[in-house]
């Protein structure tokens, strides 16, 4: 082992934080099974054997969207053949399908419509709760939050007090993307800034609802910008205690206009998932997306210290539209096999992390 793996190794071993120049030393090693080795044993302390998973449905209402991000594929104009806006009626088609198939949450996110009122969304919502109460409905991200605010014409908290009361139980951990100005600026330039996605997460965990982060990577970002965001949503989290889950997303490359864009290869993806899980000190889970890993890398990043492997999902259209090659949907058995596969314990979550069937 190379000495500043060695330093690393003490401090977790000390449950000590690891500084910005650990994460970098980490990023530049290419010893990755000491890498994994170590995301691991801070995983096993956490967590122990247990590795979650959820049973749910993703209900993408818009892909009309106003802002132009180069690294979107999903994201079409309202002239567009391929535009489309789901009605009230698909909606609670698709929530019954998803109560019928035994989910538990609905995973709801769209475009930036130039035309939908904001009640649209809380109709959404209710619509969503008149199906089953009980339907946990994870939804909207904070880029979706600001822009809800601004068509509304009230206050993020207003806004974010409304979506409550019509039924919103949390939020999924988009639009984070990459925070550093730098990036934003050549991959989503419309986006709100970093520091707003942040300053309006900071009012969602103030108003009680939990919410996960996520990091766009393999694009047009270094080493030290993956850094510089983790550490950001690190003091977040060390202030509101609201993220439930750190999710990578591995950055799909077809049908976008991210210049040289090659997609993200294995040891890049489990060696950033590793880092986060070692990084992230004040997180509880780290989520391997397999829409976007892919599910054989997806079930190796349970060796390298990630503990969830989000749900059955259904329908995924964000990764599919940029050239994702896993499937639509994953049976619940077979993400309990991949589990076992891997050694460990598969439980069924709620959104929340109540657990609802060990296996
Ligand atoms: O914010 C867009 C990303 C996100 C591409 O919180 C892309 O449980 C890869 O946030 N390649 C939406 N990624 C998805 C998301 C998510 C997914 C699963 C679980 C959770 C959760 C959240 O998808 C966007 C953007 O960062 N995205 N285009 C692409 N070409
Ligand atoms: Fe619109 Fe979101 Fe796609 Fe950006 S990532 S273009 S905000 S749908």
């Amino acid at each position: 082992m190379t000495d500043p793996l060695q330093q690393i190794q003490d401090k977790i071993r000390n449950n000590q934080r690891i500084s910005d120049a650990d994460a970098l030393a980490l990023f530049a090693s290419n010893d990755l099974l000491t890498i994994g080795s170590l995301a691991a044993a801070v995983n096993q302390k956490k967590n122990a054997d247990k590795v979650y998973f959820n049973v749910n449905r993703h209900i993408n209402y818009t892909n009309i969207c106003v802002n132009q991000c180069i690294f979107c594929a999903f994201s079409k104009l309202e002239k567009d053949e391929e535009g489309y806006t789901l009605a009230l009626n698909d909606i609670r088609t698709k929530a019954k399908e998803a109560v019928a198939a035994g989910a538990t949450e609905i995973h709801s996110v769209g475009g930036l419509h130039p035309r939908l009122p904001f009640n649209f969304y809380l109709d959404m919502l209710r619509t969503i709760k008149s199906v089953s109460p009980q339907l946990h409905i994870k939804a909207f991200t904070a880029v979706e939050i600001d822009y809800f605010s601004k068509i509304s014409k009230t206050s993020v908290t207003e806004v974010i007090e409304a979506l409550q009361q019509a039924g919103l139980g949390s939020m999924p951990g988009g639009g984070a993307e990459i925070l550093a100005k730098e990036v934003r600026d050549k991959i989503c330039p419309e986006k709100i800034s970093g520091e707003r996605w942040l300053e309006v997460i900071e009012q969602v965990h103030n108003a009680g609802l939990k919410s996960n982060a996520t990091m766009l990577f393999g694009h047009l970002e270094n080493h030290a910008d993956r850094v510089d965001h983790m550490r950001r949503l690190r003091e977040l989290q060390d202030r509101t205690g609201g993220f439930q889950s750190f999710i990578p997303l591995a950055f799909q490359p077809d049908n976008t206009r991210v210049p040289g864009a090659k997609g993200v290869g294995g040891v890049d993806a489990l060696k950033t998932l590793a880092i986060s899980r070692i990084y992230l000190d004040n997180f509880q889970h780290v989520k391997a997306y397999w829409v976007m890993l892919g599910m054989k890398i997806a079930q190796t990043a349970l060796c390298f210290g990630v503990n969830d492997l989000d749900g059955t999902v259904i329908e995924e259209q964000i990764g599919h539209d940029a050239g994702a090659d896993s499937p639509q949907v994953i049976a619940k058995d077979r993400i309990i096999s991949l589990i076992r596969k891997a050694g460990k314990t598969p439980v069924e979550r709620d959104t929340l992390y109540n657990e609802l069937t060990v296996y």
